[in-house]
């Protein structure tokens, strides 16, 4: 298993944000955690294909709004609603080294809208995805059931929802009969950011300051790895967006 990762440029402080303390992001304690997230995929074996920063795009670190993998192709995604982002994709394109299915006009995606389970892909319906990129991918991949779902408030809707064994979930902004048919765990309110995890094997990469979350993972057997995400958080992004993971 491979994770594309991009370095964390300079311009990370002039990142889209509607975080409070968007404007104190400390760049250089961003990328002692960036490194830390590396270093945790790498030990669970994963190959790290590292992509480098752009100045010109100060979120480019969040790798997984660019491309979906799916069934050993890329789809590009076009960003189109994250203002300035589109442009950010072709060297993470280039790395991922699959070939590449494009979407385009009007279709408006971000990665951090795809949520995949079996054959059923889960498209978050947010302010950045759009329903013609729901019609455009169920046509590039008619063998797929392609799932709009609506997002009331997060950023993206695996902001709000990831899958770690059971549904992981900060309630109240989707409807879960939408969602994968699995048993589901809430987050508490304080650990909304919990719901955004990584699971590879039995084990899952949490930030490391979910410790309710934490407990509930490790009472069902998974091996927690906390993770520090204080800055990437300030930039409205969580783990997932860090990679791609295919
Ligand atoms: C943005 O607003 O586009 C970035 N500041 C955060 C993107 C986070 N990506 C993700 O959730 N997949």
């Amino acid at each position: 298993m491979k994770a594309i990762v991009r370095s964390v440029p300079d311009s990370f402080v002039d990142c889209i944000t509607n975080a409070a303390d968007g404007h104190t992001i400390d760049v250089a304690l961003a990328r002692r955690q960036h490194a830390a997230y590396v270093t945790a995929l790498e030990q669970l074996g994963l190959d790290i294909v590292r992509v480098s920063a752009d100045e010109q795009h100060p979120d480019c670190v969040f790798t997984e709004d660019c491309a979906i993998v799916v069934d050993g192709a890329a789809i590009a995604c076009t960003m189109a609603n994250s203002p300035g982002r589109a442009g950010e994709q072709g060297p993470v394109l280039e790395a991922l080294g699959l070939p590449v299915r494009p979407l385009a006009a009007p279709a408006a995606i971000d990665g951090g809208d795809v949520l995949q389970w079996r054959d059923r892909i889960h498209i978050g319906q947010s302010t950045r995805t759009n329903g013609a990129a729901v019609e455009q991918l169920q046509a590039l991949l008619p063998d797929k059931d392609i799932v709009p779902v609506p997002v009331d408030g997060p950023l993206h809707l695996k902001t709000c929802t990831t899958i770690a064994g059971d549904l992981i979930l900060h309630t109240g902004h989707v409807d879960l009969g939408l969602l994968p048919d699995l048993p589901s765990y809430q987050v508490p309110a304080a650990e909304a950011h919990g719901a955004n995890c990584i699971t590879i094997g039995d084990t899952v990469l949490l930030p490391d300051d979910c410790p309710h979350t934490a407990a509930r993972l490790a009472q069902q057997g998974l091996e927690v790895v906390p993770v520090p995400m204080s800055e990437f958080r300030k930039a409205d992004g969580s783990l997932t967006c860090l990679s791609i993971i295919y």
